[in-house]
């Protein structure tokens, strides 16, 4: 029953001092460890803030592989929030009934695909097309273009081979200008070409900017989208229970998400860099030093989560922090939490057993700290309801 577990590497440091350390090219990090401290440092902006180099307050840093600020994610407020109620509706599009009718039709017919099958790898023919093909819904585009988006692997920024891959983020570059470049010439009903149209606070946005929000939306949620969708079926898969108890309760789902998103925690951490010299859990922070909010060690707290290390698929009060916590909330969330409702859904509909037949894990490498984040690689046997 370990095969979905995950682990949290942070518990000792959480309770012995609240923080822990790593390096990360040669720009430490301070991990802000304890639930509270997380919520206390996100909201503290002015001090902790996002709007540093491009890059920086990702982990692993980004600095040396991209220039683009990422838009809303690496602003601060008053800026991030003007960009930001822009694009929030765009981003609650998922909510429509037309865009959910596609979403579920889409998921569908990939589980009636890898039902068929005797071995389904999960991240490259289920969890990466499942997330390559739902975000043309997001931009608005053709179906078919998922095809290339597929081709691009897991992560637009890392390979295989290496961490921090600039040829791979290249590729990805390219595209967008030549994305942008068209829908300038041509526009349509696409998100390009909705961000062209866009105005913030009476000024049209720069094919800088554009390319920034189109960055984030391809990389923000491509790798955590497929471990979450993943993780979901290795749990499923070592816990049937589960699925039968949400086959007779439908209504869980909704909470069960919550959960199971609280425990995979997709997104281990997120930077922030210090403004002034300042102080977390009695450690002194020096001014121009990134702390980071770990809402995976964040998301275990014994002292918010009763059970944290277990998943509670019926969890009454679950104030998770794995979208992030206050203004730089993800953006994504609502798009990701149809997918995960439809993939459960369908998964009762359709599924009756998943059998996980071999796997490699795919482990964080944050210095002192392994963990697990989901899967390199790991094949199941879907077994049909109808059988
Ligand atoms: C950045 C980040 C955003 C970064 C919410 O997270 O996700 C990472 O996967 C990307 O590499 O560039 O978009």
């Amino acid at each position: 029953m370990d095969k979905s577990k995950i682990n949290d590497p942070f518990e000792n440091d959480r309770l012995e001092k609240g923080f822990g350390e790593m390096d990360d090219q040669n720009d430490p990090v301070v991990m802000v460890l304890g639930h509270k401290d997380v919520r206390r440092c996100a909201h503290n902006w002015k001090t902790y803030q996002s709007g540093a180099e491009p890059g920086r307050i990702v982990i692993p840093s980004e600095v040396n592989i991209r220039d683009t600020r990422q838009i809303p994610f690496e602003l601060d407020p008053p800026m991030h929030g003007d960009y930001r109620a822009l694009l929030d509706q765009w981003f609650k599009r998922p909510l429509e009934a037309e865009y959910e009718a596609e979403l579920k039709k889409q998921i569908s017919t990939l589980f009636d695909e890898v039902l068929t099958q005797d071995k389904t790898e999960v991240i490259h023919d289920f969890s990466l097309k499942l997330q390559s093909r739902a975000l043309t819904l997001l931009f608005n585009v053709p179906f078919s273009v998922s095809e290339t988006w597929i081709s691009w692997g897991t992560h637009v920024f890392r390979s295989e081979a290496t961490a921090l891959d600039a040829s791979k983020a290249n590729i990805l570059y390219a595209y967008i200008d030549e994305q942008i470049d068209k829908s300038i010439n041509n526009p349509g009903d696409d998100f390009y070409s909705k961000l062209l149209a866009s105005q913030v606070n009476g000024k049209k946005l720069t094919k800088e900017e554009i390319k920034g929000i189109v960055i984030l939306t391809f990389a923000g949620g491509r790798d955590t989208v497929i471990n979450a969708v993943t993780n979901s079926i290795a749990y499923f898969a070592e816990h049937p229970e589960s699925l039968e108890r949400l086959r007779k309760e439908p209504e869980l789902t909704t909470t069960a998400i919550e959960e199971l998103v609280r425990y995979f925690s997709p997104l281990t951490q997120m930077g922030r860099v210090a403004t002034e010299d300042a102080t977390v859990c009695e450690h002194a922070v020096k001014a121009d030093t990134r702390i980071s909010l770990n809402w995976a060690s964040a998301n275990r707290d014994a002292k918010v989560f009763e059970n944290a290390n277990e998943v509670v698929i019926d969890r009454k009060i679950n104030p998770h922090v794995a979208f992030g916590f206050g203004t730089h909330n993800c953006l994504g969330a609502t798009h990701a939490r149809q997918i995960l409702k439809i993939l459960i859904h369908t998964l009762i509909e359709k599924v009756e057993s998943i059998e996980i037949l071999d796997y490699k894990e795919n482990i964080e490498d944050l210095g002192d700290y392994k963990r697990k984040v989901g899967f390199d690689k790991i094949n199941v046997k879907f077994n049909s309801k109808l059988n």
